[in-house]
């Protein structure tokens, strides 16, 4: 276990919007107010780490991918900086490609797949996938300015819920495939029964022909993995507690953040990095929008992420399941990090 006992050196400039200046939310997001009720009621206290993904937690994510600890982003952009060609090559069999892909953030690195497909058909239609209407439109304008040949399609759909429901992307023209991309460990984030539930829905929508690519991190040295989710500069600690201001923003808590250590831990029965907030004091904190105080004791948790790391070849065992044909997979030299292909027969 790996505790920062040292309050972050890493602080969030409010965002420019004037909504987050530290006052109260005008309103309460019943979503948001059910869940944190639920998760901090419940024993363990747990919170989902959707939660973290507010304006001050997604540019703190933005940072995250830029840590030297946090291999991630910069060894899955290597993999397509060099396999871009083959990979689209790949995905097309010579068929037509548009892609869709789960998550808008920046496309930084679909970029690289935009690039190649539009270099081998001319032009290629993209179509981010994401709830939040907003998440989706700084992201479409600049790739259509920067890659001429690429037609943004956003849709707004909040894919990881709609247990057994179709997810339909709308139609095709009769020489196309599509190319879901589902990338940068996000799945990892998912238990696997729901990643299991995620993959067959998309499945459920997709033809034969079309493929789904997968970005999986590697299970390696823990050390390797605990300093990716615990870095010297205290970005991730940050991140974490970014989730106790974000309660005190939205939900009219009182919580006092830097009485919360950022712990991340690795727990290899099964597979995950593990998040937790813990409580260096007993304390009551209140949350006024919901009408609840609640306990700490000393040392007490709340847990807000699991990240999956994946053994290789399990990313194409769940691809399997899901009802894809395994067709290829890229990965660095070190093996940290795979990218694997899934096809519809
Ligand atoms: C978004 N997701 C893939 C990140 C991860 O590595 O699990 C979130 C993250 N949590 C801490 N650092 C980054």
């Amino acid at each position: 276990m790996s505790v920062a006992a040292s309050p972050a050196s890493f602080s969030v400039v409010p965002a420019q919007r004037g909504l987050r200046t530290g006052r109260v939310e005008d309103s309460v997001d019943e979503h948001v107010a059910t869940t944190v009720r639920e998760g901090l009621t419940s024993r363990p206290k747990r919170l989902p780490a959707w939660l973290f993904y507010d304006a001050d937690g997604s540019r703190l994510f933005d940072a995250i991918t830029e840590l030297p600890e946090y291999y991630l982003t910069r060894t899955e952009r290597a993999i397509f900086a060099e396999h871009a060609d083959g990979i689209v090559a790949e995905a097309a069999g010579g068929a037509r490609l548009r892609f869709a892909e789960l998550g808008a953030g920046s496309a930084e690195k679909t970029r690289l797949l935009l690039r190649a497909a539009v270099d081998r058909q001319h032009s290629v239609v993209y179509e981010p996938v994401d709830v939040s209407a907003s998440a989706l439109d700084g992201a479409c304008e600049r790739i259509e300015l920067e890659i001429p040949g690429v037609t943004v399609r956003p849709r707004v759909m909040d894919y990881t819920h709609g247990d057994g429901e179709r997810f339909h992307l709308g139609p095709m023209g009769v020489d196309e495939r599509r190319l879901v991309i589902f990338i940068g460990s996000s799945i990892g984030n998912f238990e696997p029964r729901e990643a299991l539930r995620l993959l067959r829905r998309v499945r459920a929508g997709l033809k034969s022909g079309d493929g789904f690519l997968l970005g999986v991190d590697l299970v390696k040295s823990e050390n390797t993995l605990l300093d990716a989710y615990d870095d010297a500069a205290g970005v991730t600690a940050a991140f974490n507690r970014n989730l106790l201001a974000r309660l005190n923003r939205e939900l009219d808590a009182n919580f006092d953040p830097e009485a919360f250590a950022h712990c991340a831990l690795w727990n290899p029965a099964k597979s995950r990095i593990e998040m937790h907030l813990v409580s260096r004091v007993a304390q009551q904190v209140s949350l006024g929008g919901l009408d609840l105080a609640i306990d700490f004791a000393c040392g007490e948790t709340i847990h807000t992420e699991n990240s999956y790391k994946y053994r290789p070849g399990q990313a194409n065992e769940l691809l399997e399941e899901a009802g894809f044909a395994p067709a290829a997979n890229w990965t660095d030299e070190r093996g940290w990090f795979a990218v694997c292909l899934g096809q519809v027969e």
